[in-house]
């Protein structure tokens, strides 16, 4: 189905793919050979680039003469030959990726590493793939001139995993109340417009290759809260789904679809969605058949069950392995992945019952199911138990599942981070997340796995501390996409630099946040990086801490308004079934977590940290209303009561805003006006809202504990 779709007026703003960020490619005299789709777009570029900046562009095959060329990108034999039969490359290579006739038949992971050489200033970048050598030009692109200069060099580049995934939250038909993308903060959605598939994909295909650019090589096109109509993408609308993935499938990503449970039932009119019914396995086994012959390269299916509402294996007295590997089941032959997601807790919570804690669901459901997945199923798990807030302990289940494949799980998309009209960094937040040990002290490296090594199923995660058995599977990353059909695809101009760094974290999860926006900010405004990047680092590089000061303190998470999840109400969630408290009262405030007196939730934690979370005197202020409940007066790790910490943090938190706007102000005129117009408007919503969670946020505390400001400030 496809249908008219109205846009923004103005072309999609480019991003970290200016013209401008291909002008040291352009100069050169550029060879491309070898084979393969990817190939061709590689060729494509540099031919674009050549043309636009003054350098010469050849398409050879591999192993033609390349005489006088400053920059040969070519296909050469897998990377560990030595570097002399490759230079010359004898003998062309087949490519792993797709043909340029038709769709790809690749199905397992393509290697996607290139070599990078460089003697007296050329440069040859060489893969075993197309896909590879796709990888080696973006590298080339982010390094500009700096790829050409300096001694030689010669570098093997790989990612850390090969599941490198953003899911989109965006629905066929525009939600009564989630809209066209649930949480999405960007406009509409860029592949459906109100109940249809867009007849136009141009901005598909210049999303597909700005994350080909930044690493992405898997998309899930639609929202997990699968409704009626998306649920018709696995059946009647697949060929919308083939027009999609023919996109994507140039810039090296692979599609998925999220499925309903209930696909049986609501498509197939069976009675049962059961997942030990053989009619019931028969019918996936049927719909996957047919959607791998539709699209050879497609990725799998990604599943909330029993979730919010989702249809799933409980109702059938069955576990989440008997539903995940079903499914599993009915892709495999196609060698497809079922990304199941753990994100499983009681939304029907009677909030007086105090022994319900919906941050221990996750591991109290899924830990006991430890070595009963199928091989081909990822265990998707937010970051955090609770859900994307500001700060959250890493969840348990990451550390809890030696024998199953774990994807982590971030968001882009700001739902609990100023919804893209705050300026908030995300990159410090993941990277922190990505370098915790759950087996060591914070700070020590002794060679216990992190966070990162659990998903990459690398390094130090291919054993496990406790048993020094564990040989672990990689499930990669996946994240909330943050793009819609708005002019900067990012509603926030600067909501840009999270997807950038979401990608280029995938790649390698050890890279430096801050370097990062380095790499965003030189891509993004070339000629005017210097000036520029100071603002930007003055803006974004304590930002995430400085959303956390202005809102909800210490970990203790939400006091956001229910529903959409803007702004301040701090007993919003209070009373109701979400599961989701911080049982102030006029004594204290905290949710006791411990195993002593609390959920348990600690006890799910490996040593260290079961025992730094458990007792007070170690656990971290930042975290310390996420495990106890404590009074107002009780003394920090910092030295200030709980109390003045809260009016500290929010005076803090907006003051800090205003430094933000007034950092940007100095160069606001350097960039294109409608960025900085786009970046003004933002900024002064950001002002007003922290103004109001600061103000709401301590006046509420000092109306509960009766206890002043040490400074006297103004509270109401
Ligand atoms: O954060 C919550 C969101 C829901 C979302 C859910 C999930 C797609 O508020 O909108 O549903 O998480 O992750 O499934």
């Amino acid at each position: 189905m496809t249908g008219a779709s109205p846009r923004s007026t103005h072309a999609p703003h480019p991003a970290w793919l200016p013209d401008d960020a291909f002008a040291a490619i352009g100069r050169r005299r550029v060879v491309v050979a070898g084979d393969g789709a990817l190939a061709g777009t590689v060729a494509e570029e540099v031919a674009a680039a050549t043309a636009r900046f003054g350098g010469a562009f050849s398409r050879l095959e591999v192993g033609d003469g390349v005489a006088d060329a400053e920059l040969v990108l070519t296909l050469a034999p897998p990377l560990d030959e030595p570097i002399e039969t490759i230079r010359i490359a004898a003998g062309s290579t087949p490519s792993a990726g797709s043909t340029d006739e038709g769709p790809a038949t690749r199905h397992d992971d393509a290697d996607e590493s290139f070599r990078f050489t460089r003697e007296a200033g050329s440069v040859v970048v060489q893969a075993p793939t197309d896909i590879g050598l796709l990888r080696g030009l973006f590298h080339l692109v982010r390094l500009g001139e700096a790829a050409f200069e300096g001694p030689d060099a010669d570098e093997t580049h790989a990612p850390a995993t090969d599941l490198r995934m953003l899911d989109h939250w965006d629905n066929v038909d525009a939600h009564p109340t989630m809209g066209q993308v649930e949480r999405g903060y960007s406009g509409g959605s860029i592949f459906y417009d109100n109940g249809f598939v867009r007849a136009d994909l141009s901005r598909v295909e210049r999303y597909a290759r700005l994350l080909a650019a930044v690493g992405i090589n898997r998309v899930a096109i639609n929202n997990v809260n699968v409704n009626e109509h998306e649920a018709r993408l696995l059946t009647d609308d697949l060929g919308d789904v083939v027009r999609i993935a023919a996109v994507f499938r140039r810039w090296g990503i692979r599609v998925h679809l999220s499925v309903s449970f209930a696909s049986p039932i609501a498509l197939g009119g069976l009675t049962t969605s059961d997942p030990l019914d053989r009619d019931v396995a028969h019918w996936w086994v049927r719909a996957a058949a047919r959607v791998w012959d539709a699209i050879p390269d497609f990725g799998g299916f990604v599943v909330k069950a029993d979730s919010e509402g989702q249809p799933g294996p409980f109702a059938y007295g069955r576990t989440h392995a008997d539903g995940a590997n079903m499914l599993a089941a009915a892709v495999e032959p196609h060698e497809g992945l079922i990304h199941w997601r753990a994100f499983v807790y009681d939304h029907r919570q009677d909030w007086r019952d105090r022994t319900t804690d919906r941050a221990r669901a996750a591991y109290d459901h899924f830990h006991p199911l430890d070595g009963a997945f199928s091989g081909n199923v990822i265990v998707q798990v937010k970051y955090g138990p609770l859900d994307f807030q500001v700060r959250e302990p890493v969840s348990p289940v990451l550390a809890a599942m030696p024998q199953t494949r774990i994807a982590l799980e971030l968001q882009v998309t700001q739902e609990y981070s100023g919804q893209q009209r705050h300026a908030v960094y995300l990159g410090p937040q993941w990277s922190q997340i990505l370098g915790f040990r759950f087996w060591e002290a914070a700070g020590r490296d002794g060679g216990s796995p992190t966070v990162a090594d659990l998903a990459t199923g690398r390094g130090k995660a291919a054993e496990d501390p406790g048993t020094g058995t564990w040989r672990k599977p990689a499930g990669g990353f996946a994240a909330v996409s943050n793009v819609g059909d708005d002019e900067f695809w990012t509603g926030h101009p600067f909501a840009q630099a999270n997807l950038y760094a979401y990608g280029r974290l995938c790649w390698d999860p050890t890279l430096d946040p801050g370097a990062l926006l380095d790499e965003w900010v030189s891509l993004t405004f070339p000629g005017e990086a210097d000036a520029v990047g100071q603002a930007v680092h003055a803006v974004l590089d304590r930002s995430w801490e400085t959303y956390e000061q202005y809102t909800a303190p210490l970990g203790v998470g939400f006091m956001v308004r229910p529903g959409h999840h803007y702004g301040p109400d701090v007993d919003g969630y209070e009373y109701t079934p979400w599961g989701t408290y911080h049982f102030a009262d006029r004594d204290g405030i905290g949710v006791d977590r411990t195993v002593r007196t609390g959920t348990g939730y600690a006890g799910q934690y490996p040593s260290p940290w079961r025992e730094t979370y458990e007792s007070l005197s170690t656990c971290p202020d930042e975290l310390l209303l996420f495990f106890h409940h404590v009074p107002y007066t009780h003394v920090l790790h910092s030295g200030k009561t709980v109390i003045q910490h809260i009016y500290d943090t929010h005076f803090e938190g907006v003051a800090r805003v205003e430094r933000m706007i007034g950092a940007w102000s100095a160069v606001s005129t350097l960039v294109d006006p409608r960025f900085s117009e786009r970046v003004a408007e933002r900024f002064a919503e950001q002002l007003r809202s922290a103004t109001e969670w600061r103000d709401q946020l301590n006046t509420y505390f000092f109306r509960k504990s009766g206890i002043a400001d040490e400074r006297g400030r103004s509270i109401y």
